[in-house]
């Protein structure tokens, strides 16, 4: 449920790791920082009734903090070369269940997705497959006190920069009328069916019913709004699938189509994937998509578990999947599970 921010701090935690935590961090009493966070959010022009609404009464959560202390030792123990396989992954995360729960799913918000589609040129499928990846199609959505879990994680210091932010727009987020009752979910302090942040929220959370509330939670339609407005944001291009598989000789030069770039965002995800190519390229080389591609379309190749195992060409549109939650892993199972439920 709260996969794509547990990635992005297993992303970091090897590099947290090396960084001293301020011994500081907790020898400040939790009612002073939240203080100092108060007078933060004042000067961004919160008001006084919304950071009194949220803060009155707080207090650390340490099973937060057991969870984060937790997801750093494990994040962090996996310095091996080699990477686990994808096909047991997908066989855990693509399961039967999942996938009927979004063939129901699909169906039961045709008419929304429809729109939504022609409105962002985001298939409805690819929506709702991000929609089961994060919350089992909204039934995990998490039961942890956002504002709690935020503060206790800002307070802690070890990532505070990223969490005083989020703890900020969490009060904006009230101050703006979004009821202190629906402020849950997961520990790391994501929440509603597509598990946004307050600051992901904030930007891109859309009201598509218009009713006046961007409700993640429990609204289908502004729900699907916003996911499809996250991916438009990310540059999802209309049109273009985000993978198809492709036929790889034996005889391909896979050394002559190593990737050399090093990415800036998590460059260990990308570094498994080949330089872009066109897909005549591809052709050239005797690499044969096995669906529908344009030819000029810009591709790298993806052997997840080796030659000898599927190999797939993805376009931007997998990149744009990455940025929701930068894993292979995650991008991989949510535009398999989008291919399996429009089938
Ligand atoms: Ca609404």
């Amino acid at each position: 449920m709260t996969f794509r921010f547990l990635r992005q701090i297993g992303a970091f935690a090897a590099a947290s790791l090396l960084c001293a935590v301020p011994a500081s961090a907790q020898d400040e009493p939790f009612d002073e920082y939240l203080e100092s966070v108060a007078m933060k959010a004042r000067s961004e022009g919160v008001r006084q009734s919304a950071i009194d609404s949220v803060f009155t009464g707080l207090t650390p959560n340490d099973r937060v903090l057991a969870l984060d202390r937790e997801n750093v030792s494990s994040s962090g123990s996996g310095t091996s070369t080699g990477f686990p396989s994808m096909a047991g992954y997908l066989a855990r995360h693509n399961t039967a269940s999942r996938i009927n729960g979004g063939v129901r799913k699909l169906a039961q918000v045709r008419s929304i997705g429809a729109e939504v589609e022609r409105q962002y040129g985001v298939p409805a499928e690819i929506i709702v497959a991000i929609w089961g990846h994060e919350t089992a199609y909204g039934q995990v959505m998490g039961g942890f006190d956002l504002p709690r879990s935020l503060a206790t994680l800002a307070w802690e210091g070890r990532r505070r920069a990223l969490f005083e932010r989020e703890l900020i727009d969490v009060l904006k987020m009230v101050d703006q009328g979004v009821p202190r009752s629906r402020l849950e979910g997961s520990w790391a302090g994501a929440f509603g069916n597509g598990q946004f942040l307050p600051s992901v929220y904030l930007r891109l959370a859309v009201d598509g019913d218009g009713d006046g509330s961007r409700d993640i939670w429990n609204s289908d339609v502004d729900t699907m709004h916003s996911i499809a407005n996250y991916f438009r944001d990310a540059g999802w291009r209309t049109g273009e699938p985000w993978a198809v598989r492709a036929y790889v000789p034996n005889s391909a030069d896979r050394s002559g189509i190593e990737n050399h770039v090093n990415s800036p965002v998590c460059p260990r995800v990308h570094e498994r994937h080949s330089r872009w190519l066109t897909v005549r390229e591809w052709r050239e080389r005797g690499v044969e998509p096995r669906s529908p591609i344009a030819d000029d379309t810009m591709a790298a190749l993806f052997e997840p578990d080796g030659p000898a195992e599927p190999g797939y060409l993805l376009t931007q549109n997998y990149r744009v999947i990455l940025e929701y939650n930068c894993s292979n892993y995650y991008a991989m199972s949510v535009g398999l599970l989008a291919d399996e439920i429009s089938r």
